[in-house]
């Protein structure tokens, strides 16, 4: 039977056959690459994406078409777990292999060994959703991936062109429907009901929120922030701003999350719409990462990365919990990787109990699993907030001995159907920041002053073989090529405040290099040391340094 359902694909295959000279790699945000090569790999992950399902007897699985913070000629597909979280790791490899078979009859033949391997029952059903970002390449690549899906006969939800966030939301949502663990309602109008709702009982009562400028890096973001604005009435006023989602070339162009963190400056496009104190922030172009930032009185930028969300929103939620009073019994801890700012860990390091992990948000979810309460950030504003089943749990049953405890009893509940506890949402964790700073009565600049971020600087370089890097030490430390950590150790340590890793990417051909230092110029020139000690190492021509800004 298993042979005879997977021959039954091969016009199907024909019809999208894989280009000659790539190689495609299920990185750590799921297949990204040109948008136009990627025919081929997306018939394949409707494939995949079935037997997920069938392997998992049936439950949803979802498909996101994007490329994030990619330019606009950039695309990609990641699936998504019927829990609503990134695709399990080995499941990683079997994704590049399939997406590597040469020919039709070698992806056959790789398909029966995986179903035969992997003891998949092909007689279970399969269902599937997925959506798509804003990119011009979208549509196609879609119909591409419905070939796959219907190469196995998959059950499809098509939810049309949405957030990442949405879209895990979505598959949360339809795997939990009708149990007592509902996520919510199935729908994209559930996921706005369900954070607007949360939001409207954590603001009532506060003083009347200023209006907020949000950059939707003309992407997705802008059509999802629109319909929560509508849900949100007038608990806040959103004034939105790079909503061109049809102009060619535009998406995430000098604008956007990955913009304002890489570039540590306003995009351009906000210049004159932002007023001196006024806060604003920045979505990527799928809307699950956030940076804010504001103008002090001198018109200086000054930005609230990934760190800077983390350090506030965990303080809120501890002091939450404590007057709560249960402080004994809930823990709140924190998870970040090696870009996080090393002021940002001191300043949490001695609050909470903080963890290190390698890049990618399946570490930082899981490594956030092992808390009460695991507040999970990237610098690059990528993060969520998890609250364990038991956590939940205590604070449904939970009788509180006061009005005061009572009241932030009500509000931590609402914080966990506020927060998308999926993956990082962008307009989820604005609200969640705009809570906080009502609650606070903060502006950007007390906001600011939690803690004053170690100036840093990230650069790229284009090596040969990425692959010949290889990091321990949740990536802060090389151990290939031989020697290569022990000259960085040198460098930095002429370096007052200095600190810099080396890690190959795994969404892009490229080697990243970050330095920090007690200053900017200090902080430059580490990292363009390294880089140069990296690329030296890498055996390339000195006169052609490829190394750019990120
Ligand atoms: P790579 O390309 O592996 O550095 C980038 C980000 C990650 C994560 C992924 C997924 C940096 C330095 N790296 O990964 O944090 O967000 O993309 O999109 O920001
Ligand atoms: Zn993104």
């Amino acid at each position: 039977m298993t042979s005879s359902i997977i021959h039954d694909i091969k016009p199907l295959a024909d019809l999208h056959p894989k280009p000659e000279s790539v190689h495609f790699q299920y990185g750590t945000a799921g297949f990204r690459t040109l948008g136009h090569v990627l025919d081929s790999v997306l018939f394949r992950v409707g494939i995949l994406a079935a037997l997920r399902s069938k392997k998992q007897d049936g439950k949803t699985i979802g498909v996101m078409v994007t490329a994030s913070h990619n330019p606009e000629v950039d695309n990609g597909v990641k699936l998504v777990d019927p829990r609503g979280e990134m695709l399990e790791s080995s499941w990683e490899a079997h994704a590049t292999n399939i997406a590597n078979a040469p020919t039709t009859d070698a992806l056959v033949a790789g398909l029966v060994k995986f179903v035969d391997d992997l003891k998949i029952d092909l007689s279970k059903p399969a269902r599937v959703v997925y959506a798509r970002d804003t990119r011009p390449s979208g549509a196609a690549l879609v119909s591409a991936l419905d070939d796959g899906l219907k190469a196995l006969g998959a059950e499809v939800r098509d939810a049309g062109v949405t957030t990442t966030p949405i879209l895990h939301y979505l598959v949360k949502a339809i795997n939990t429907k009708g149990t007592s663990d509902s996520y919510g309602d199935d729908s994209e109008e559930g996921y706005y009901q369900k954070l607007s709702s949360a939001f409207k009982r954590l603001v009532k009562g506060r003083p009347a929120i200023p209006p907020l400028l949000i950059d939707c890096a003309n992407g997705v973001g802008a059509f999802a922030a629109e319909k929560l604005a509508q849900h949100l009435q007038d608990s806040i006023t959103f004034i939105l701003a790079n909503t061109s989602t049809t102009t060619p070339g535009a998406l995430n162009n000098a604008c956007g999350a990955d913009f304002v963190k890489t570039q540590q400056k306003l995009p351009p496009s906000l210049e004159g719409k932002l007023k001196s104190g006024q806060r604003a922030c920045s979505l990527d172009g799928d809307a699950d990462r956030l940076m804010y930032f504001y103008l002090d009185e001198h018109s200086q930028f000054h930005m609230l990365d990934g760190d800077k969300i983390a350090a506030l929103v965990a303080a809120f939620i501890g002091e939450l919990v404590k007057a709560a009073g249960l402080d004994e019994d809930i823990k709140v801890g924190i998870v970040q990787t090696a870009y996080a700012n090393g002021a940002s860990t001191k300043y949490l390091a001695d609050r909470v109990p903080v963890k290190c992990v390698p890049t990618g948000v399946k570490h930082l979810h899981h490594a956030a699993e092992s808390f009460d309460i695991g507040v999970y950030f990237e610098a690059n504003g990528h993060g969520t907030v998890l609250f364990s089943r038991e956590t939940q749990e205590k604070l449904r049953s939970h009788e509180p001995t006061s009005p005061a405890q009572s009241t932030a009893q009500g509000h931590l509940i609402a914080l966990t159907e506020l927060i998308n506890q999926t993956v990082g949402d962008a307009l989820s964790d604005m609200l969640l920041v705009e809570v906080v700073l009502a609650h606070k009565s903060y502006t950007g600049i007390e906001w600011d002053a939690l803690y004053a971020d170690l100036p840093n600087r990230l650069v790229k370089v284009v090596v040969g073989d990425r692959n010949a890097f290889r990091t321990v030490d949740a990536e802060r430390r090389l151990v290939s090529p031989a020697g290569l950590q022990e000259k960085i150790d040198a460098l930095v340590g002429g370096f007052e405040g200095g600190r810099s890793f080396v890690r190959p990417s795994g969404t892009e051909d490229v080697v990243r290099v970050y330095a920090e230092a007690s200053s900017r110029v200090q902080a430059d020139e580490l990292a363009f040391r390294v880089a140069g000690l990296v690329y030296d190492q890498a055996g390339g021509d000195p006169a052609k340094r490829p190394v750019e800004f990120l």
